[in-house]
């Protein structure tokens, strides 16, 4: 049985559209060099695998813990890189809403009092992710993060609503290092669509 390769997905809106919150040319190195670069070498790990993958991307990066140690931390590094940054694409919207709606704006607010204080919350643990991450929230309103390309999936939790990549390649061209001002500025682009359609699944 051949194992199952993939594919870098189209985005939803142009490299331009995110600005002035990110612009076009980190959207375009971002996607069209950091991300192809993840599948690329994603597919390469696949090739070489003498054993039987999961066929599709979700129980792959659930499968890490099963693997044997000759792919598992390419499978981590490469198949998590994949499917989180898959995730932060669809986690943007070049027309968002500035807070969800329904049952999550309202499930939101009773867990952390206020939609502001959830975004102050997740903000805070954004930022105080150690070197290159991610930050996470989960369908049960918890906010997680991961470190370099492993997710929440590898660690037993369910897949995110919403995922925000605060490696520095996400940022520095537009914020240096500034990561608090990216952070910030982010918000501005969330797709509270797509985290709400998640939530209510
Ligand atoms: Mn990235």
């Amino acid at each position: 049985m051949k194992n199952q390769l993939y594919e870098l997905p189209k985005l939803d809106y142009g490299y331009e559209d995110l600005g002035p919150y990110i612009s076009k040319d980190i959207m375009f190195l971002h996607h069209s060099k950091h991300h192809q670069t993840y599948v690329d070498k994603l597919n390469a790990t696949i090739q070489k695998s003498e054993i039987q993958l999961a066929d599709n991307l979700i129980e792959l990066v659930r499968s890490t813990n099963d693997l044997p140690d000759s792919i598992r931390q390419q499978i981590i590094n490469f198949g998590g890189g994949h499917f989180n940054h898959s995730i932060f694409w669809n986690s943007m919207s070049a027309n968002p809403n500035q807070q969800p709606t329904g049952r999550l704006l309202d499930d939101i607010n009773s867990k952390y009092g206020s939609f502001q204080q959830f975004i102050d919350e997740f903000s805070a643990k954004a930022l105080g992710v150690f070197g290159s991450g991610w930050a996470w929230l989960q369908p049960d309103l918890s906010i997680v993060t991961t470190p370099n390309q492993e997710n929440p999936l590898m660690h037993g939790f369910a897949e995110p609503i919403l995922g925000l990549d605060v490696w520095e390649h996400a940022y520095y061209l537009d914020y240096k290092n500034k990561r608090d001002d990216y952070v910030k500025s982010w918000w501005s682009v969330a797709n509270w669509q797509y985290a709400t359609d998640k939530y209510n699944k």
